[in-house]
């Protein structure tokens, strides 16, 4: 009878501790796990035990082959590590410091915009983008010719059914679910069929709405004028013109004094001084009849801005589709 299978292990294992290159582990592995090699014999020879003996060997055996393999292998590991490394730790060594992420700044600006709202006493409501031809137009009062309703100017999903092109739709919902008074702002993506410097085929709007009795354009003025102080700051000054929406009436586009020249004309403003940041206007009659509300005893106001504008703006940023390319270089500096 040969060795056991415990002399085979504990000679192999002191073997390896002795052992001082890869080529001597080498050899090891070769005698004692190779394909004539101790533990192999052993477990070929393990027919030639007793019966009652067998499975307890040939456990053992098996047993032995992890053991060794890991020994061979650590032993390995060990000899390679290059000369002078060691496990210990230089706690005097700075930290390497986690990525903090944080948010877009079209999330920060609609954030913030939303946020001067909600001081006010503004509720924020959502809904859907892809939306009824009824709550993005007709209910809007756009005629059935108007050229926004164009394949030109809206993405059609079928007929009856596109993608939302401003967040008014939203307001709209609100009103038939609802009793005056209301005060809304409808935040969310938008889409148009549009493409360059200064627009993207997605972006986002910020809208709001106030109906209840006794609502005037002084109040819309007085709202707007708190809005873009706190935006940027006490300096700039707005100015109201006459404009056109098909659901407002009369309706107005809001200037702002130029953030970057502050009046006197530069390339931002196109040397008029002023930029168009917002529109505005009272809800349109026929767009209250069209929720259900009594228009001999409420009026409203109704405004809209687009958010990527605004953080241009506030960042001096001439590419709107900085904002889209996910380059984060760009990203983290806002
Ligand atoms: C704008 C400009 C003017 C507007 C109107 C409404 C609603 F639903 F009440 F009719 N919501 N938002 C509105 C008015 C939006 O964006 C440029």
């Amino acid at each position: 009878m040969g060795k056991t299978i415990d002399q085979i292990k504990a000679e192999a294992l002191k073997a390896v501790e002795t052992a001082s290159d890869p080529e001597g582990i080498k050899e090891l592995s070769i005698r004692y796990l190779g394909r004539k090699g101790a533990v192999t014999q052993f477990l070929r020879n393990i027919s030639d035990l007793p019966a009652k003996e067998r499975p307890e060997a040939g456990k053992k055996a098996n047993e032995t082959k992890k053991i060794l393999d890991s020994a061979f292998k650590e032993a390995l590991e060990r000899i390679q590590k290059p000369a002078g490394a060691d496990d210990r730790i230089d706690v005097s060594l700075p930290g390497r410091s986690v990525q903090v992420g944080h948010l877009h700044p079209i999330t920060r600006i609609a954030g913030e915009i939303c946020g001067i709202f909600t001081d006010m006493g503004f509720d924020i409501v959502e809904g859907p983008e892809v939306e009824l031809d009824y709550y993005n137009f007709e209910s809007l009062n756009f005629p059935p010719d108007h050229p926004a309703r164009d394949m030109q100017d809206t993405f059609f999903i079928s007929d009856k059914v596109v993608l939302r092109t401003h967040t008014s739709p939203i307001q709209v919902r609100v009103m038939e679910k609802t009793d005056p008074p209301v005060r809304v702002i409808a935040p969310g993506k938008v889409y148009r069929c549009d493409s360059d410097l200064t627009h993207t085929p997605m972006f986002h709007q910020v809208e709001g709405l106030l109906v209840d009795e006794n609502v005037s354009f002084g109040d819309l003025k007085g709202t707007l004028t708190a809005f873009v102080h706190q935006m940027f700051d006490e300096q700039t000054s707005l100015r109201f013109r006459p404009s056109f929406f098909p659901f407002t009436e009369p309706s107005a586009e809001v200037d702002i004094l130029c953030v970057m020249c502050r009046g006197k004309g530069c390339r931002v403003c196109s040397q008029t001084g002023w930029l168009e940041v917002l529109g505005s206007g009272m809800v349109h009659p026929a767009v209250l009849e069209n929720v259900g509300y009594d228009t001999t005893r409420y009026t409203g106001f109704a405004f809209g801005m687009g958010v990527e504008r605004i953080a241009m703006l506030k960042y001096g940023i001439d590419d709107i589709r900085k904002f889209f390319e996910n380059d984060f270089r760009f990203l983290k500096q806002f």
